[in-house]
């Protein structure tokens, strides 16, 4: 594969959450500049438009909150395929949609890098774990679940597509976690799942916890995949998305965990997720996302910053 190539694939999925807007995320990408701005930074960039994912049929869950369960099997099918396929030959950036879309493009690259012979670790910078099962979910909201499947959890067989290779809990890193259901938080200190919150940044600096993952993603020899949800940032500079959860990343917090993970040269694929370009403000949710995604794929100086205050 070649680290220079990034590979834009649009995944306007909202049937994972009951607020709609999240389908006009990969436009607003396109229209904040994505693909020039990493083209800027001498990478060679392939759009390959919205992915279209072919029906999948799922017989329903007893769980009766649980809604746009078919439609989250077809894109978790359909993004698997595209992440396993793109990732071979460069660096897949997919642009949300609503975070149920990681239940593919995590799968996918799991299934990569067994591929590779190589261990997949995930960096999850999120205000939530989205580690519902399919049992636990109270809002029945889909978002909530992708990284239990992702992890292999029980009671996703035969209601979302087989997973060919689930992620070692061990493997992934959560930073940024600040609204942590019940459930979620007694799976989470099951999982053996590394998890910073909001109060280990303010105590440590999001640098320190970051550069000791990366060390163990390095001496692992692993691939790395980053999921990015907005609301992992502060809503008074990221406010165009459903979810918005007060003390969030802050703009220096969230460009130092990009230049980091750009220097470490693990990152070989990406999630944007959870931009809802109906709540935005002007575009500024997504600009910052967009800046933030070109300072993880490249170095540069930031004489023209895209976001203002
Ligand atoms: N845990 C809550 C639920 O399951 C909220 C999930 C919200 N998730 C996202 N993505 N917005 O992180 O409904
Ligand atoms: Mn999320
Ligand atoms: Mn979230
Ligand atoms: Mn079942």
């Amino acid at each position: 594969m070649d680290p220079r190539r990034c590979i834009l694939i649009g995944a306007p999925v909202q049937a994972g959450t009951r607020r709609l807007g999240c389908d006009m995320g990969p436009s607003a990408y396109r229209a904040a500049g994505l693909g020039l701005a990493l083209a800027d930074l001498g990478l060679d960039v392939e759009d390959r438009g919205n992915l279209v994912p072919a029906p999948f049929s799922v017989p329903p869950h007893p769980n009766p909150a649980i809604h746009g369960l078919p439609e989250v099997a077809a894109w978790t099918a359909a993004l698997a395929e595209a992440a396993d396929a793109a990732g071979g030959l460069g660096v897949p950036i997919f642009l949300g949609g609503d975070h149920s879309l990681s239940a593919g493009t995590i799968s996918g690259m799991s299934r990569r890098a067994a591929c590779e012979g190589r261990p997949l670790f995930v960096l999850w910078l999120d205000a939530h774990p989205d580690l519902h099962t399919l049992d636990t979910t109270t809002s029945g909201n889909l978002h909530g679940v992708p990284m239990a499947y992702a992890t292999g959890a029980p009671g996703f067989a035969g209601h979302l597509p087989p997973l060919a290779v689930p992620v070692d809990p061990g493997h992934v890193c959560m930073i940024g976690l600040r609204s942590v259901d019940p459930a979620e938080r007694a799976a989470l200190r099951a999982s053996g799942i590394r998890v910073h919150d909001m109060r280990a940044i303010d105590e440590n600096g999001i640098g320190v916890l970051l550069a000791a993952f990366l060390d163990r993603v390095a001496a692992a020899g692993g691939l790395l995949h980053v999921s990015l949800d907005v609301d992992f940032l502060e809503p008074g500079i990221a406010p165009g998305v459903g979810t918005t959860v007060p003390g969030g990343a802050t703009f220096r917090e969230a460009h130092l965990a990009m230049e980091m993970l750009h220097d470490s040269g693990l990152v070989r694929s990406l999630d944007l997720v959870e931009l809802n370009p109906f709540l935005d403000e002007r575009g500024r949710t997504a600009l910052l996302m967009t800046d933030l995604a070109a300072s993880l794929m490249g170095r540069r100086v930031l004489d023209r910053p895209t976001h203002s205050f």
